[in-house]
């Protein structure tokens, strides 16, 4: 499939996907999201890839779903068609670790989306925001869920209530990002992350994110337990006898993922 709205990449074992709507800043509208849902699957499916980064411009990561778009809709069709299905939701689905590289605007569906990636990197020019109290209606992609867990309530009600924008620093300071990166080195570094991930067991980097997820669904009780649970499986894995077989004999693991 040629992809018209994004463009898709393999670097090393990292899939790369750069949304490429730059004449509406990457507003995600409804051919977007289907191409994005089929680049991440793909990527998720390919045992050649070990970690995905989406980027946008330096511009904007995205400025929010398509506003142009959705103008029109009514509560029928909005309800009935449900406003694009599952293909909304492939990114917080991705059982591998997903990386936001975000300069410039992450707003409303583009702050949600950078929100259901794993690890968001920012550029010093980065804005989040959920402005879409400013359009008459709520955040409607987990807006409201994910930016209370990652900031807190005072913060998360501000935006969501004012539609008020956080810097990068901010966004730091309040971790929603894990680390601010400078401008020309966005995509390298999102990379290398995303590269040193891939390095690692697959079978251990996909259980470990499936369990730091689980801190948001679950008691503390559930979630140790189910923690637990996952570190005894995972020594029935090669790579575990390989990881620490190289640690004793002081040189670098080669996992297979098996
Ligand atoms: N939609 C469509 N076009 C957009 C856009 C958007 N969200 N954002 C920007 N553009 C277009 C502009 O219309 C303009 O196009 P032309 O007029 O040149 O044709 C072009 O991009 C450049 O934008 P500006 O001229 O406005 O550029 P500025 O630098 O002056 O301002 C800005 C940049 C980001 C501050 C401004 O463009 C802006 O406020 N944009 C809208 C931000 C926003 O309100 N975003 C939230 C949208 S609501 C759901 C899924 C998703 C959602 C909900 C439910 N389900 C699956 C249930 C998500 C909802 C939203 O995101």
């Amino acid at each position: 499939m040629a992809f018209e709205t994004i463009t898709v990449e393999t670097r090393g074992h990292v899939g790369v996907i750069t949304l490429d709507r730059p004449e509406a800043l990457n507003a995600l509208n409804a051919a977007l999201i289907v191409e994005l849902a089929t680049a991440v699957r793909r990527f998720d499916d390919d045992s050649g890839v070990g970690s995905i980064v989406i980027i946008g411009s330096e511009k904007a990561f995205a400025a929010g779903a398509d506003i142009k778009e959705m103008a029109e809709r009514t509560y029928p069709q909005a309800s009935l068609d449900d406003f694009m299905g599952g293909d909304w939701l492939a990114v917080s689905r991705a059982r591998k670790p997903v990386i936001a590289a975000v300069s410039g605007y992450a707003l409303g569906g583009g702050c949600e989306l950078a929100m259901m990636c794993d690890i968001i990197l920012a550029t010093e020019s980065a804005r989040f925001g959920l402005p879409e109290i400013t359009l008459g209606v709520i955040p409607g992609v987990g807006g409201t869920q994910r930016l209370v867990r990652a900031v807190g309530k005072a913060k998360a009600m501000e935006m969501i209530l004012s539609g008020r924008f956080m810097t990068a620093e901010e966004a730091e300071r309040a971790g929603l990002v894990s680390r601010i990166i400078p401008d020309a080195e966005l995509l390298d570094e999102a990379v290398k992350v995303g590269e040193k991930i891939a390095d690692m067991s697959l079978p251990a980097v996909i259980l470990a994110k499936a369990s730091v997820e689980r801190a948001f669904e679950t008691t503390l009780e559930e979630g140790l337990n189910y923690e637990r649970a996952v570190f005894y499986s995972l020594f029935a894995t090669d790579d575990q006898k390989e990881g620490m077989a190289a640690f004793v004999e002081k040189r670098q693991a080669r996992f297979r993922d098996r």
